[in-house]
């Protein structure tokens, strides 16, 4: 138990200090723009397009709404190859375009979706690859490109965890169609509630502006069945000051993901993710496998570490293939889908963010090696 036995989540959402935020606020009070693509919006787009070295973002009201949309941005129909690790938002933006996602397995090193199983799983009605950087974790994007360009797919890139990461000399996000991001509480850099969608070019761009705006051009033009997926003024502001907090934050999360590397070293059956695949991490998440050789399971440790107030997470169990609304897809099959249903019984993520202290970060590490 932790001495003050505060609770400890699995997160806990950085906040600038309250006085920085109210000059914000005060300007948003004066000016009565609440949203609808306000100042905040475009300083926000620009600063973001500068500090993650991509060429245009959008930003959205969160980042299931931008999913949906890129998907529809690209024109995504048919069939659409993706990951069963991930959040459960990653396949529903498929279901509600009336995509059929269908499930290939992921690889044991990253928990990405595997490259050398996707060609199997191309059909005729296959127009895109919707893959996922799992825990900020880079894709094998140059293979999943190879195999686009042969047989003429799009890729989307679900970047949700993946808000800073560089990769090959550059961000991650300018890899593949599109990337699309989240800024919810939970995440590396935050908004409350938000998202983006990264694009290659002016064109692509425009074309993702209007259908966040409900397809408007101007007052009495509709170009697109566009929603209603802006990001608010509020959230924009919060989002320019969150920006200068980011280096220190991802900082603090680098000190913790050392320790627990550290400490794990030695224990048996404890086997933790290398981060040597990305030039820069953002050490989003400290997901562990409780693998055979530990004397627990992993739901014996989640439940341990439970009963002494500290709640780790199982990111990601059940597996999305397993939820109702896709176990009946022949793709979902677990026999399709072994490594990832063997990650789904072993992971657990560890609390990590800035303010985790010392003496917090000793007692979680206490309880798994004790
Ligand atoms: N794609 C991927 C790969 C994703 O991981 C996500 C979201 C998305 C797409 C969709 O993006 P958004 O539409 O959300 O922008 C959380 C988040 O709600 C979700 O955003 C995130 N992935 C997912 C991995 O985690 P839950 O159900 O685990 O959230 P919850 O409320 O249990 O929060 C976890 C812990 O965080 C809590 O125990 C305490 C702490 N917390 C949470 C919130 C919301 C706070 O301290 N303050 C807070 O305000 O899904």
């Amino acid at each position: 138990m932790t001495k003050s036995n505060e609770p400890i989540y699995v997160t806990k959402p950085v906040l600038p200090p309250l006085e920085e935020f109210l000059p914000y606020l005060q300007q948003i009070w004066d000016s009565r723009i609440l949203t609808n693509g306000g100042s905040f919006h475009q300083q926000l787009e620009q600063a973001l397009c500068e500090y993650l070295g991509v060429k245009y973002i959008s930003l959205f009201t969160n980042g299931t709404i931008g999913l949906v949309t890129a998907l529809q941005a690209l024109r995504i129909t048919g069939e659409v190859i993706t990951t069963p690790y991930s959040f459960v938002a990653t396949a529903h933006s498929l279901l509600w375009n009336g995509i059929k996602p269908v499930f290939v397995d992921i690889d044991p090193d990253t928990l990405n979706l595997d490259p050398a199983k996707i060609e199997a799983a191309i059909t005729p009605s296959t127009t895109a690859i919707l893959a996922v950087h799992v825990y900020g974790h880079p894709c094998a994007v140059d293979a999943i490109q190879k195999i686009a360009d042969n047989y003429n797919l799009r890729v989307i890139y679900d970047a949700a965890h993946a808000f800073g990461v560089q990769y090959h000399s550059g961000s991650l996000l300018n890899h593949g169609d599109l990337s699309v991001l989240s800024f919810h509480a939970t995440k590396v850099f935050n908004t409350f509630e938000g998202g983006a969608i990264v694009s290659p070019d002016a064109k692509t761009k425009q074309r993702i502006d209007h259908l966040k705006n409900f397809g408007f051009v101007d007052e009495v033009t509709v170009v697109a069945p566009g929603i209603n997926g802006k990001m608010s003024e509020f959230n924009a502001a919060l989002g320019l000051l969150q920006l200068k907090g980011i280096d220190a934050a991802m900082q603090q999360r680098k000190v913790i993901d050392a320790r627990y590397r550290k400490a794990f070293d030695n224990v048996q059956g404890i086997r933790c993710f290398s981060a040597v695949h990305e030039d820069v991490a953002n050490y989003a998440y400290f997901p562990i496998l409780v693998q055979p050789g530990y004397p627990l399971s992993r739901d014996e440790l989640y439940r341990k570490l439970r009963e002494h107030n500290i709640f780790a997470r199982r990111y990601f169990y059940p597996l999305i293939s397993d939820f109702p609304m896709y176990r009946g897809l022949p793709s979902a099959a677990q026999s399709n889908l072994r490594v990832a249903s063997q990650a789904a019984k072993e992971v657990l993520c560890l609390p990590i963010y800035p303010g985790l202290t010392d003496e917090q970060l000793d007692s979680v590490i206490g309880l798994i090696t004790g």
